[in-house]
């Protein structure tokens, strides 16, 4: 739908601040960035201050944490399938490294595992790369410009915008290795934006102290994604198993991690994979709407990992903050939650409120300019309506193309402009209606700098872990993270299960044991997970599906 009458009558506001705004950019002028005394006042409006937002977890390794309620119910579901009912012994595949999700770190780590010599097996729930790295685009940071930059500044930037509550072993592991991985990216055919000479363009994104974002456009996942695929399938050494997500991971006598449960979503049923070692790369819980926001994330986003993970044993860190991402489309409805990357605002766009007026300075970190965005439209009443009654900020698109000139918008921000365009919307004529959308799961398993778990022969990497960014991402890193701990996991894992991996009989014994935590904690549920798919069938029409619930399962 293109914008209604009032909300050009709205837009008029806008345009009228933008030369006095366009003015005062050119001359150097910026809308003052808060102070930290205005930034905690501000971060009160952020969802993850909201106590009623989390409950106690009652069971597992974490019990006692206090997590969002939707993280909470699934850690207090039950397994999919029931643990007497497996045949364990039935080994469908047999694999040296088995990797359990097919995005950027999945992938990474696959190649990685393969060039140690290890055969690897990638589980993937959808499609390989079917993932959030896909949809990541405005950049991935990396200090290569050694004159101006370092991983030294690198590492400040992230502690800082984690509210320096980050684990600095993975920080500094983050930040040392991300000039590699850029070169390790470009020998393989990533094709980042360049300036006419060769040098790598970098931009700002909030909360960078240099310019050490590198990008592909606006499509910087998909590009970086389609490489790293491509590679892993070609390479002999690697088997992928589309449409298989793991339901359960499998431990042996020893209570080791010795491979996992997928289930054939195409066959509905199940297949024991036996592995030497493990890795979790499943990605994060967009797909949980926690707090009912919309999000940014695929479609199969729904925390599976973490399931399994914290199940067999591993705890959870980090998990009270999800990041909400400032600028998500609020209308066009049929855009809903899509990304608007940073690097909008970055190139210069202004965030304004209904008058047109500035209320905070575009390159907060994301956490207080999310944070002020939902203060401006809830508690000060100047957000601008959508036709169904939602509330929006403007981000003001057009200013790109006035400053940095014309037909920059539809160069730089390709996938936007495209898909704005099918609403008959030119988002460098118009600015967006944006509002925060969920776009990242901060927190996660826990681990250190060699992607290690509690449990021996299981590795994670990605945004299944927590811990490297705190209580905060700034953006870039999450690219970044996924190839750094993915390659790191991969390279980990083949040596563990060439090195160390102990032979014995798989169990589920594990699964049994939280049965009857669950029961003696007195936790009476019909929930099953992994979620695997989220479910937007309308309640009424979901009351009529009996079965619904249990389809694909075998409790
Ligand atoms: O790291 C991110 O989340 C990112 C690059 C998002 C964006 O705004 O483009």
């Amino acid at each position: 739908m293109s914008y209604t009458d009032t909300l050009r009558d709205l837009i008029r506001a806008v345009e009228k601040t933008r030369p006095e705004r366009v003015a005062r950019k050119r001359g150097g002028e910026e809308f003052p960035l808060m102070s930290l005394e205005e930034r905690s006042k501000t971060l009160r409006y952020h969802p993850d201050y909201r106590e009623e937002g989390r409950r106690e977890v009652r069971v597992g390794p974490s019990k006692g944490s206090h997590l969002p309620h939707e993280i909470a119910d699934l850690l207090e579901a039950g397994s999919r399938v029931d643990a007497d009912a497996v045949d364990v012994s039935r080994i469908h595949a047999e694999t040296d490294v088995l990797i359990l999700g097919g995005g950027g770190a999945g992938t990474a780590a696959a190649l990685l595992a393969d060039s140690q010599g290890a055969r690897v097996v990638v589980a993937t729930k959808l499609r390989h790369g079917d993932a959030n790295t896909m949809m990541a685009e405005g950049g991935i940071q990396a200090a290569t410009k050694q004159d101006k930059d370092s991983p030294y500044d690198h590492y400040l930037d992230v502690m800082g915008g984690g509210h320096f509550t980050n684990v600095p072993e993975l920080v500094q592991t983050l930040v040392t290795h991300a000039p590699d991985v850029i070169g390790w990216l470009e020998e393989m055919g990533v094709i980042f934006s360049k300036f006419p000479d060769g040098r790598l363009k970098t931009m700002h994104g909030g909360g960078t102290s240099r310019k050490r974002m590198h990008y592909a456009a606006d499509i910087t996942g998909t590009e970086i994604m389609r490489t790293i695929r491509d590679e892993a399938r070609n390479r002999p050494g690697i088997s992928v198993m589309e449409f298989s997500p793991g339901v359960e991971l499998l431990l042996n006598e020893h209570g080791d991690c010795a491979g996992a449960l997928l289930y054939n979503m195409e066959t509905e049923e199940y297949d024991v994979v036996k592995a030497r070692a493990v890795i979790l790369a499943t990605g994060g819980c967009g797909r949980l709407h926690i707090q009912g926001y919309m999000t940014t994330n695929h479609y199969g986003a729904t925390a599976d990992g973490l399931v399994l993970g914290y199940r067999a044993g591993v705890g959870v860190c980090f998990l009270h903050t999800v990041q909400y991402h400032p600028t998500g489309t609020v209308f066009p409805e049929q855009l809903e939650g899509f990304l608007l990357t940073e690097k909008f605002r970055g190139a210069g766009a202004n965030v304004l409120n209904v008058d047109g007026a500035q209320f905070v300075n575009e390159r907060e970190p994301r956490d207080v300019e999310a944070a002020a965005i939902i203060r401006e439209c809830l508690v000060r009443g100047k957000g601008t309506p959508t036709p169904t009654g939602k509330l929006g900020v403007w981000l003001d698109s057009p200013m790109i193309d006035i400053l940095h000139g014309e037909g920059t918008v539809a160069r730089e921000f390709p996938g936007k402009f495209i898909a704005y365009k099918r609403f008959e919307i030119d988002i460098s004529k118009e600015p967006m209606l944006v509002y925060p959308t969920l776009h990242y799961q901060n927190g996660g398993l826990k681990t250190n700098a060699c992607c290690e778990t509690a449990v021996p022969g299981l590795f994670v990497a990605g945004e299944v872990t927590g811990g490297v960014h705190g209580e905060n991402r700034l953006m870039g890193n999450s690219l970044l993270d996924v190839l750094v701990f993915g390659r790191m996991a991969g390279n980990y894992a083949a040596v563990y299960a060439f090195e160390k991996a102990k032979a014995g009989r798989l169990t589920l014994d594990h699964v049994r044991a939280y049965h009857r935590e669950l029961e003696a904690a007195g936790i009476v549920t019909d929930r099953v997970a992994p979620m695997l798919l989220p479910d937007y069938t309308d309640a009424e029409v979901r009351r009529r599906q009996l079965t619904a619930h249990y389809v694909g399962t075998l409790r």
